[in-house]
């Protein structure tokens, strides 16, 4: 039975169900954590939106664009968004924010986040990137959160989330982000070895307590 109890135990690391959530391979995906940096230029105002050449765990091609406490649209959680299209260093960029997580090659994974444009009158488009898959958003919705979700499969050990904003670094409105969660796939095979784990649980307690 000790055997079975460790095998037991090392499925459920493994799959990390047990414990219930998987947990998000993204690090600060709601915006929360803007650093201890200073914001730049005279931009707004702590309560209102700030502009940031980065914030932790994600890097970027230019600045980037917090707004916090609701401001123009209330936040899909927590207190912070990020507004892609941010005012640029460089005028002829693009806007792109990046974030590097460790992956299992042939892995499935499930991205999910939440996405808004600004304006109802701009047409407002984006690209999503990350291990096999490529999408590109055209002419988000106005006026509520759209939940995107996605499954990929990871073609290296290090996989990058990208996301791009499709209007040049001219353009200095737009594409809203909130909420962006990686979490790993149990494959089939390694939740039949679990439930196989738990029926051989159970049939020992069984018999232990006859
Ligand atoms: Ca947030
Ligand atoms: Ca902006
Ligand atoms: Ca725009």
């Amino acid at each position: 039975m000790k055997v079975l109890s460790k095998l037991i135990s090392a499925t459920c690391l493994s799959v990390s169900l047990c414990g219930g959530v998987q947990a998000n391979l993204i690090d600060n995906g709601g915006f929360e954590n803007v650093g201890t940096s200073s914001p730049l230029g005279n931009y707004g105002s702590a309560s209102t939106w700030q502009i940031y050449s980065s914030i932790p765990e994600w890097d970027a091609s230019q600045n980037v664009e917090i707004w916090s406490n609701d401001f123009i649209v209330d936040a899909y959680e927590g207190n912070n968004v990020l507004e892609l299209n941010a005012h640029p260093g460089d005028p002829n960029g693009q806007f792109s924010i990046f974030q590097d997580f460790e992956t299992v090659v042939g892995q499935e994974y499930q991205l999910t986040f939440a996405g808004r444009k600004r304006q109802q009158n701009s047409d407002e488009s984006f690209s999503v990137s990350v291990g096999d898959l490529t999408d590109t958003i055209i002419n988000q919705a106005f006026g509520s959160w759209n939940e995107y979700s996605y499954s990929f499969v990871a073609v290296d050990v290090l996989s990058t989330l990208t996301f791009t904003s499709k209007d040049g670094g001219s353009d200095t409105t737009g594409n809203i982000f909130d909420a962006v969660n990686i979490t790993s796939v149990p494959e089939p095979g390694t939740l039949a070895l679990m439930l196989l784990g738990l029926s051989s649980l159970v049939y020992s307690r069984k018999q232990t307590a006859k």
